[in-house]
């Protein structure tokens, strides 16, 4: 283990490139969801603090001491704040691990996926063209894209430090300042992330940092008149608050909310590879995923099969204290989420659903103090159960079987969401027809849960709008600005 005390420091948010104390010096616990132990606290930021972050942001904008700079120094900046993460990726994602409870492989990962969201984004500072028109009478139109301004970014606590890349590079890379609110759950990550960028050389006040309550600091950021756009990542009905706060205020918005995605198998795809991708597909980061596919839709003459293939493969993932190295699944986030995803455990079990493998709280040792829930395949469910039509955001996920096409797309449109789908089959006209009807925002066939970084993140429906990753992202931060210069000479209109 290396140290991660550098990182946690005295509780604070980063504004103006300092680490400073709520306003009225309130602070949060920060809970360690494996053992249940209180380890660092947080700030508790107010509206107070959120004014003055926004005005910092403001003001740095303005200035341009980031947003003048040519794009090739931006870039320099964003690529040795890169560098810094992968210098310090172990305390990364030590400091990740004890946060949110994921695997300490998985938290590996995420800090090198930040890493590269900075990099691939640094490679794009800049690099925005627009459009010359050449128009009558000799005027000259020239459409340029400018950085939008302050932006507010709010961010859940499934993929904390990711996160910070994922928003933080095409924001920054634009030209932006930006005030980011991480969940009140997984804080720390992101101002490790906010001070390595000051040391990288980010001029202060262009990556602010306000942590809190979701409603206190997110509502007052999205309350806000001087933040020009929120790009919000979280629950649907927490999403739908802001946007109706957006509305008060008449400032834009970009929602990634939440799923229930489908992940379809054909009787002629291969079990050997369809099963696992399935399972992967669903207990990745303990099923607190958005684009997890928590519904399996499965060609009835091989349901039986697929069934016990996938109860035997959930039931040998290694759910383990997420430091032990071989763990492939660790603790959910929290004590209160954990009894979220029990809940719609048992009451899909009420609704006549049968639990194939998990379905009860891991409380035995080492577990004891944790919030740990094996992985769980429920069987017999119907549509209309609300296990089928609601976000578990855990590692819960449904079978349910359709005989044809037709009822196979039928049954993956029939939720309010639309994030992602994967289908899988040995006849790719028929993957291909499928997936084409499917109302989603991303869509697999034959592999799963793959997000490379140039594919467009969003989705449809309930799932939201707007698009995150690749060049979608730096259009989403910035704003056609039209310049006409004039031609021939004007004339007076009110000569006569
Ligand atoms: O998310 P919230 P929560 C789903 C998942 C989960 C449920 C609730 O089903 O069980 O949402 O989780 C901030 N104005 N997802 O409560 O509330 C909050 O502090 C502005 C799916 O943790 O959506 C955090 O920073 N901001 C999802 C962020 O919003 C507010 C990922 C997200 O929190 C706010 C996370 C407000 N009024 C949860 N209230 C996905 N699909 O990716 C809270 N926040």
């Amino acid at each position: 283990m290396v140290s991660i005390e550098r990182f946690l420091g005295e509780p604070g948010h980063i504004i103006d490139g300092v680490r400073v104390a709520a306003s009225d010096g309130g602070t949060l616990p920060v809970e360690d969801p494996a053992t249940g132990e209180v380890f660092a606290s947080i700030a508790a930021g107010t509206p107070a603090d959120v004014d003055r972050a926004v005005a910092s942001a403001r003001a740095a904008f303005r200035d341009g001491r980031w947003s003048r700079l040519p794009g090739i120094e931006r870039g320099r900046i964003l690529t040795r704040l890169a560098a810094l993460i992968r210098d310090h990726a172990e305390e990364l994602a030590e400091l990740e691990t004890r946060d949110t409870g994921h695997p300490i492989g998985d938290a590996r990962f995420d800090v090198a996926d930040t890493a590269h969201h900075f990099e691939y984004y640094a490679g794009l500072a800049g690099k925005s063209v627009g459009q010359a028109h050449q128009l009558a009478n000799g005027q000259l139109l020239n459409v340029v894209h400018v950085p939008a301004g302050v932006v507010g970014a709010i961010n859940p606590w499934n993929f904390p430090i990711a996160g910070a890349g994922l928003k933080g590079g095409p924001i920054l890379a634009s030209g932006n300042s930006m005030v980011m609110k991480p969940s009140n759950l997984t804080s720390l990550s992101t101002l490790a992330v906010a001070e390595l960028a000051i040391e990288a050389g980010l001029p202060p006040g262009v990556f602010n940092v306000v942590t809190g309550s979701g409603s206190v600091v997110g509502g007052a950021i999205a309350r806000h008149p001087d933040v020009d756009i929120v790009s919000f990542t979280g629950g649907t009905e927490t999403g739908m608050q802001v946007m109706r706060d957006r509305a008060d205020v008449g400032r834009r918005v970009q929602l990634e909310l939440g799923g229930k995605s489908p992940t379809i198998v054909f009787e002629d795809a291969d079990l050997d590879e369809a099963v696992p991708a399935a399972a992967f597909g669903i207990f990745m980061n303990q099923g607190q995923n958005c684009s997890a596919g928590s519904r399996i839709l499965v060609q009835a003459s091989i349901h039986d099969r697929f069934v016990e293939a996938l109860t035997a493969r959930a039931a040998a993932i290694r759910v383990l204290p997420p430091f032990d190295p071989r763990a492939q699944q660790g603790a959910l986030i929290s004590g209160e989420h954990l009894a979220k995803v029990d809940g719609w455990v048992q009451r899909a079990v009420a609704d006549g659903a049968r639990v194939t493998t998990g379905g009860r709280r891991l409380t035995d040792a080492p577990f004891a103090g944790g919030h740990f829930y094996p992985p769980t395949v429920l069987a017999d469910v119907t549509p209309d159960a609300a296990v089928f039509q609601e976000e578990v955001f855990g590692p819960v996920v449904v079978v349910v079987p359709f005989t044809d096409e037709a009822e196979a797309i039928a049954l993956a449109n029939a939720t309010r969401y639309g994030l992602a789908a994967s289908v899988w089959s040995a006849d790719i006209r028929r993957a291909m027809r499928v997936g084409a009807a499917i109302d989603t925002g991303f869509l697999w066939i034959n592999t799963i849960n793959s997000h490379p970084i140039e594919a467009p993140f969003g989705g449809v429906k309930d799932s939201g709008f707007g698009r995150e990753e690749g060049l979608a992202a730096i259009e989403n931060y910035m704003v056609q600005r039209s310049i006409i210069v004039g031609g021939d000479r004007f004339v007076d209109p009110y000569a006569d």
